[in-house]
């Protein structure tokens, strides 16, 4: 029997920051259904593919998706009725082309995603296999380290902290549940310490603690030793960055507020060399801006050889951008976001791309988020080596952990 799209239907539902955004079903002949839905970025990257939001004031402050919505009844639904549902590429081709833009700024990334999404997962539960087992074959095997953000700042968080997040990676552990151990051990004795600094012990966006800190230098202490009380060595569990110095980057100047301090390129990377030095951070993620770009290959020189250098605003998921990045040797690693390009199909040539040439690949969450659990299995679909997901508390960012810790047990 022929297994093909029977319907489509899409609806607005709210994120994690209560937020509209768009989850949409895939229902086929045989009655099987694949739903996603679509999260959305606070620092984002200026080259990312279109968010379609309707902008009317009365209506979420702006911030609907009923135009997007409406696109893919009018315009996708009727191109993908009858089609097989295990032709993606073929199918993200066709809402390409109807869409025809560079951003994808006709129909809405954010339309485009959810049915790109969709379909894969409507293919995997047709074929009775998991996800990650649709996107990757037997070869989908390897478990990510997770860098699991603790404390955030930065448009995350409307405390003091300039830095968008800072995260611990347990490069000691040699499992998914052994991860989930170690950092949620370091977050309680850090929850611990902050609650007898007499700090808030609320948390930002993406579930990591969110008060005011005297700088950033106290932060990277604090965590050090919150690492240290949970029985940890800074050896097993190391520090990541996401300095998202986009945001930071006004006329030429890195302005660090929290420090009182604005430096130019050169000063920005000998501190972050002086943070590489002190600390034992192991990846910074956009440690300089987008537009830095000269900038960024000094960093690289300087830097590459000693921390992994994350590009995510720089490369917003970009095929191109990245080549262009390889050829310039520029960053040794590329965060991956599927709504910053648009289409499943896109998403997986960028990250081939990277692992072709030795980049690293990070799998990431935004910040904000829905309870769809699509990044952890496609962080195992192609052995992206790490995923970034969030803290270890608030449900949205939880649900991608355990996902995972379940996936481990079908795989191990
Ligand atoms: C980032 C992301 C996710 P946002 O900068 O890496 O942590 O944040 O989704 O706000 O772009
Ligand atoms: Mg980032």
């Amino acid at each position: 029997m022929k297994k093909f799209i029977e319907n489509i239907i899409s609806r607005q539902i709210i994120d994690s920051r209560g937020i509209p955004t768009i989850e949409t079903d895939i229902i086929l002949n045989t009655g099987t259904i694949g739903r996603a839905s679509v999260p959305a970025g606070a620092s984002k990257g200026k080259f990312e593919a279109y968010e379609l939001r309707d902008n009317e004031k009365n209506n979420y402050f702006g911030k609907s998706v009923y135009k997007a919505i409406n696109n893919i009844e009018k315009y996708i639904k009727p191109l993908l009725i009858n089609n097989s549902v295990f032709n993606q590429k073929e199918i993200d081709l066709i809402m390409l082309e109807k869409d025809g833009t560079k951003n994808k700024s006709k129909l809405g990334a954010n339309a485009i995603l959810s049915v790109s999404l969709a379909i894969a997962r409507a293919a995997a539960n047709e074929l009775h296999i998991p996800l990650y087992k649709y996107l990757g074959g037997i070869n989908a095997n390897i478990i990510p380290i997770p860098m699991v953000n603790i404390i955030n700042g930065g448009v995350h968080s409307n405390n003091n902290l300039d830095f968008q997040e800072y995260m611990i990676q347990p490069i000691g552990s040699c499992s998914m549940k052994e991860s989930i151990k170690m950092c949620t051990e370091v977050f309680q004795e850090l929850k611990k310490i902050i609650n007898d600094r007499g700090y808030s012990t609320a948390v930002g966006d993406e579930g990591g603690f969110s008060a005011n800190f005297h700088s950033n230098e106290e932060v990277l202490e604090i965590i050090i030793k919150s690492i240290e009380n949970a029985g940890y060595t800074t050896n097993e569990i190391k520090i990541c960055l996401d300095i998202a110095a986009t945001e930071l980057y006004k006329d030429e100047k890195y302005i660090l507020k929290n420090e009182n301090r604005e430096l130019n390129t050169y000063e920005m990377i000998n501190y972050l060399e002086k943070l590489i030095k002190n600390y034992p951070i192991i990846s910074i993620e956009d440690g300089l801006a987008e537009e830095d770009y000269d900038g960024w290959k000094i960093m690289t020189e300087k830097l590459g050889d000693k921390c992994q250098l994350v590009g995510d605003d720089l490369f917003v998921t970009n095929f191109d951008k990245l080549q262009k990045g390889i050829e310039e040797n520029i960053a040794n690693a590329i965060l991956i976001k599927l709504n910053q390009v648009g289409t499943i199909t896109e998403t997986m040539q960028t990250i081939l791309l990277a692992q072709k040439n030795n980049y690293r690949t990070i799998i990431s969450h935004r910040s904000g988020e829905t309870e769809d659990t699509f990044i952890s299995d496609l962080s195992i679909g192609v052995n992206s080596g790490q995923i970034k997901c969030g803290s270890v508390s608030r449900g949205e960012r939880t649900a991608k952990y355990n996902r995972l810790l379940r996936i481990e047990e079908e795989i191990r």
